[in-house]
């Protein structure tokens, strides 16, 4: 891969000399080059900016030597270049993994209040022309994002990575996508009063496998929830994780349906009637839980957790629809959704309904579960499982 990068002050590209790019440099998988864009100037004071169009305060960087610096560098079209602009496409892992596969990149970095925009009109008709923000909050500009994005994008280079494997389990790429980093711990055994979990030095690589799947899960629950199966209804209803906030709402619409179960299964003992508003607020921390709401309402819920001894069964349950909006396919959403937002470590999915609630059957059984009469059930209640599709 070719690099180009162009800016009026390029030892702040120094950091390229060292770590990542240079080694890949070394390896003569990268041709790293920092061009000063004052090169391209003719006036003594090598002038890049002058005032603004329309007034305003700050100056603009002006037309004239991006274009000869463009025309000097030779780009080509099936070349890029990148602008890093405060109003740009967020940059992210996917957005790496595409450019590592792009045969040059030419980084264009503004400052002062930005680039004249006929730069860009004028890069789009020479090459392929990427927007790129390194995120929501303003830097002076673009340096410090060129250099964030050349990082994520060189380690991608094939070959670059002395252990491709390690790129495998990586954060927002790989078969980990979309989860945060597990926790990670090294010798000392016992440091501070502290031990490494013991399941690190079990030797048992499934259960530490499972171990590292279920923390980095939990670690995503908490911190970034919107990483985890982010999914909507047919009607751009967004179905979001549970919150704490949710539980007296949860409380309200788990009454209102299991009433109707009572209903439909006279004299069975339904737990979800007998729950406090702390007994669903501890639940909610021990199961992934998404709910549903219309016009701020909470409409919709479902819940899930791995289960059995090997946890591998990824029980689904708690499924409430309002009873005023049944039968809209509500219902059948939330199944699909919580079956998806189901780990890796989930080979069959698990759940119990009552043995008269017709609807439900009917509806379990149309998505594909079937009865198990061979594993053990609460009185008045029947379990269904579904065998989990590879990849699914
Ligand atoms: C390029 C000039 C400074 C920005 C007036 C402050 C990226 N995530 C990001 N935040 N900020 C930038 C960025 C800022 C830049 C330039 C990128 C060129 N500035 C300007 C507009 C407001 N000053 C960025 N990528």
């Amino acid at each position: 891969m070719k690099i180009d990068v162009l800016s009026i002050f390029s030892d702040y590209l120094a950091p390229l000399e060292l770590s990542l790019p240079g080694k890949a440099r070394a390896k003569g998988l990268l041709d790293i080059a920092v061009h000063d864009l004052r090169a391209f100037t003719h006036d003594r004071h090598r002038t890049t900016d002058d005032t603004p169009y329309g007034g305003g305060a700050g100056m603009v960087m002006k037309p004239e030597p991006w274009g000869e610096a463009f025309a000097a560098l030779e780009i080509a079209e099936s070349d890029t270049i990148v602008f890093t602009t405060p109003s740009g496409d967020r940059f992210d892992q996917r957005k790496a993994e595409d450019l590592s596969a792009r045969p040059r990149l030419v980084f264009a970095c503004g400052r002062y209040e930005g680039i004249d925009q006929r730069v860009i009109e004028h890069a789009r008709e020479i090459a392929n022309v990427e927007e790129i923000s390194l995120g929501d909050y303003v830097l002076n500009g673009g340096e410090v994002a060129a250099l964030a994005i050349i990082e994520a994008v060189v380690r991608l280079i094939p070959g670059f990575m002395g252990n491709p494997e390690s790129l495998v389990e990586e954060s927002h790429s790989g078969d980990t996508a979309g989860l945060l980093e597990y926790p990670v711990y090294t010798k000392p055994p016992v440091w501070n009063g502290r031990e490494v979990p013991a399941v690190l030095r079990s030797g048992d690589h499934g259960a530490i496998a499972r171990w590292r799947h279920e923390q980095a899960r939990r670690r995503t629950a908490e911190r970034r929830p919107d990483l985890l199966a982010p999914s909507a209804l047919a009607d751009g209803t967004p179905i979001q994780r549970a919150v704490p906030g949710d539980a007296g709402e949860l409380m309200t619409l788990q009454r209102a349906c299991w009433v109707q179960e009572a209903l439909a299964n006279p004299g069975v003992h339904i737990p979800a009637l007998h729950e406090s508003l702390d007994d669903i607020r501890a639940w909610m921390g021990e199961w992934d839980t998404y709910v549903v709401r219309r016009a701020g309402r909470l409409v919709g819920a479902v819940r899930g957790r791995l289960e059995g001894p090997d946890r591998t069964a990824w029980d689904i349950g708690r499924i409430m629809v309002a009873p005023d909006l049944q039968g809209e396919g509500l219902g059948r959403a939330l199944l699909e959704h919580i079956q998806d937002a189901a780990p890796a470590a989930a080979t069959s999915y698990l759940l119990f309904t009552g043995a008269g609630s017709e609807r439900n059957l009917r509806m379990y059984k149309k998505a594909g579960f079937r009865l198990r009469s061979d594993l053990a059930t609460p009185p008045g209640a029947v379990v269904l499982s579904k065998p989990r599709r590879p990849n699914s």
